[in-house]
């Protein structure tokens, strides 16, 4: 058997130390389902209404063994209750505490695990310290997750790799594994020990099998295999049928060609979960130059009427729903238009995982099953490339259905302090979501596919994700009062105006003055506007929103990031009323932002905070001011860089108290 594997062995090895012991902590849904470690063979079970993953565990060869074959010293086992996120238990046996096993052998392939008599019985194959080849041992624990105690002895009888236990209705349990052919025999209660001598499975085709994995569906008996059919040369899935559990079977052919890569090995188990059947698999995703270390996949499986099993294709969108709320990896695609690649994102960091390319105007990516019911006032994230300014639409259902969001990717140009010279590079960005759709609470348990669709020049994407917008800030009405420390929590803010602004080291006095002194729109420093007032600066057209910010700062950096506008390189207005039941003296205006600010208190400019600060709570104060009786307007503006952007104004009196002794509004 080795002999025939090793022949079939592709050449290229890449080193994957590094990527290996670099833990990439991020869940997704997506082909392959375990992301920081190679995970090969994977047998999947349901122990208390969960799904329990069994894979072996691959490993890059230390430098004295052979580079180009599998290495391979513990296993691990991994949970989930959606298929999605997956929990690493971690290690449930090593080669050195397998007191039959050779202390360094490697050879820890393809495991088992079943319940019985309330116990976890985990079946692994190992080299054995005496002879060679291997024996089949078994691990005892009380929980899924172990702690396992094995065995002193392997199992007697059993030589040869891929243990894989059918236990029937009626509570009788059944080895199979592959030696010289695939066998079966029944075991004993014990479940350490065969009843009888095993027995070869008749009725299989010739060629090269290994790694059946039997089960039963409605009465009928399955045993599935890898199997090489000889034309072709490496690994398919298939499998044969039975009315009873050793055979004699039916061969019935194959459930999943050949891996289209070279990948000499396939390895899989079938599970039903939530009344949903599953083929668990495996393939070198992350090993594309080598095939000795893999990862486990799973695909829907159904079966037919007379239960046959259709053929299963393999996909990189694998199975389960996505959270709109979650990263979507883009490039583990239900379907792509032609021309669109997939590149790792670092080439010696596999588990860095990949992202897409999208040629051109028109190409598109579909991704499908994101469950949107999380999301109630959202916006987009993405991490995107472009060498030149391009945007993309997500659109759902198809690639001209109706757009959720739309996203510039502005590389070059006038637009604003992080986007020149960023030909090339990767950026994170926002855009607001453009549909009712996923905006509206009605949206809810909304499961749509999604096309990510290049609607310019080529671009690069890595992943998007829908957030919901954290409610800095509330929309207002009425009257306020300042809170207990005296800031002003209630504003009239106009969205904000674009700035070309490469530095926050411009902010000079002279370079304020001129940017505070310019005109943007009509009664800036006169009129007090209205909530839902436009205002027509250059070619943006804003809108004053009445909001109270739920912190002393009022966080403008999110208020241009919920309203959809740039958030770097930006101008925010302020404006509220004052409004005072007596005459207030000697109080000063004590303000903080992030970045530069200028204040006016009844038009009369009081305090002006320049450079490139940080917000601190009374960072600038002004001269000693006179707070009329009844209505004062005090009005704001803060320019911001490539940087957050907040502020923090307060009235305190001549001991540094803070004055709260008034109300607000904006009449
Ligand atoms: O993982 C090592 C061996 O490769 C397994 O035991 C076989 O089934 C094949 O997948």
């Amino acid at each position: 058997m080795l002999l025939e594997i090793l022949t079939m062995i592709s050449k290229t090895y890449i080193k994957y130390i590094s990527a290996f012991l670099l833990f990439a902590g991020t869940l997704w849904a997506q082909n392959p389902i375990i992301h920081d470690q190679f995970t090969a063979d994977p047998t999947a079970r349901v122990f208390n209404n969960k799904v329990y993953l069994f894979p072996s565990h691959d490993i890059p060869a230390l430098a004295s063994q052979r580079q180009d074959w599998f290495c391979m010293e513990d296993y691990h086992v991994f949970s989930s209750e959606n298929l999605t996120d997956w929990t690493d238990h971690g290690v449930i046996l090593s080669q050195e505490n397998v007191p039959w096993g050779k202390p360094d052998g490697y050879s820890m392939w393809a495991p088992d695990c079943v319940f019985k008599n309330g116990k976890y019985y985990f079946y692994y194959p190992n080299a054995p310290k005496e002879g060679r080849g291997f024996a089949i041992g078994v691990a005892i624990a009380n929980r899924p997750e172990g702690p396992y105690t094995p065995e002193k002895e392997s199992i007697k009888g059993v030589g040869g790799i891929d243990p894989c236990v059918l236990i029937d209705d009626d509570g009788t349990a059944y080895l199979y594994w592959s030696g010289m052919g695939i066998r079966g025999g029944q075991l004993k209660e014990n479940m350490t020990e065969l009843r009888d001598s095993s027995r070869i499975m008749e009725g299989l085709p010739d060629g090269f099998k290994e790694g059946p994995f039997a089960f039963k569906r409605d009465g009928r008996y399955y045993i599935t295999f890898p199997w090489v059919r000889k034309e072709k040369g490496t690994e398919t899935l298939a499998y044969a049928m039975s009315d009873s559990p050793l055979g004699p079977w039916q061969f019935k052919g194959i459930f999943m060609a050949e891996h289209d890569n070279k990948c000499w090995t396939n390895h899989h188990s079938f599970l039903e979960y939530k009344g949903q059947w599953y083929l668990f698999y495996h393939r070198n995703h992350y090993s594309p130059g080598m095939d000795k270390r893999r990862s486990a996949c799973i695909e829907k499986v159904s079966f037919n009427a007379d239960g046959t099993i259709p053929e299963v294709k393999q996909t990189l969108r694998g199975v389960g729903v996505t959270k709109a709320t979650e990263r979507i990896e883009v490039d583990r695609y239900s379907d792509i238009s032609d021309g669109v690649t997939i590149d790792f994102n670092d080439s010696t960091r596999a588990f860095n995982g990949w992202h897409a390319n999208l040629p051109r105007k028109g190409s598109y990516i579909r991704y499908d099953d994101v469950d949107f019911s999380d999301l109630s006032d959202g916006y987009l994230v993405c991490k995107v490339k472009a060498n030149a300014n391009t945007s993309f639409t997500i659109r759902e259902g198809t690639a001209k259905g109706k757009v959720l969001a739309k996203q510039a990717i502005t590389v070059e140009g006038e637009t604003g302090p992080f986007r020149r010279d960023q030909r090339g590079q990767w950026l994170t960005l926002t855009a607001p979501i453009q549909n009712e759709i996923v905006n509206s609470k009605s949206s809810n348990s909304k499961c749509l596919d999604l096309f990510i669709v290049c609607e310019d020049k080529e671009m690069s994407i890595d992943w998007v994700q829908f957030k919901n917008r954290t409610t800095y800030m509330k929309p207002a009405s009425g009257t306020s009062q300042p809170d207990e420390e005296g800031f002003i929590r209630r504003w009239l803010l106009l969205e904000p105006i674009k700035q070309d602004i490469p530095s926050n080291t411009v902010f000079t006095n002279t370079w304020l003055r001129e940017a505070f002194g310019k005109e943007y729109f009509s009664g800036q420093m006169t009129s007090l506007p209205k909530s839902g007032q436009k205002e027509k600066v250059g070619n943006q057209k804003l809108t004053w929103r009445l909001l109270d910010s739920e912190t002393y700062n009022v966080r403008l950096f999110r208020f241009a990031e919920k309203w959809g506008q740039q958030t770097y390189g930006s101008l925010f207005w302020a404006v509220t009323v004052i409004d005072c039941p007596e005459e207030i003296r000697n109080v000063r205006l004590a303000a903080g932002s992030n970045g530069a600010s200028m204040w006016w208190l009844n038009s009369e400019e009081v305090l002006l905070l320049e450079g490139d600060r940080r917000m601190v709570e009374d960072d600038g104060m002004s001269k000693r001011l006179t707070l009329r009786k009844g209505r004062n307007i005090l009005r704001g503006a803060v320019i911001n860089g490539p940087g957050l952007a907040d502020m923090c104004v307060r009235f305190l009196d001549e001991k540094g108290k803070a004055i709260t002794n008034y109300s607000i509004n904006d009449k």
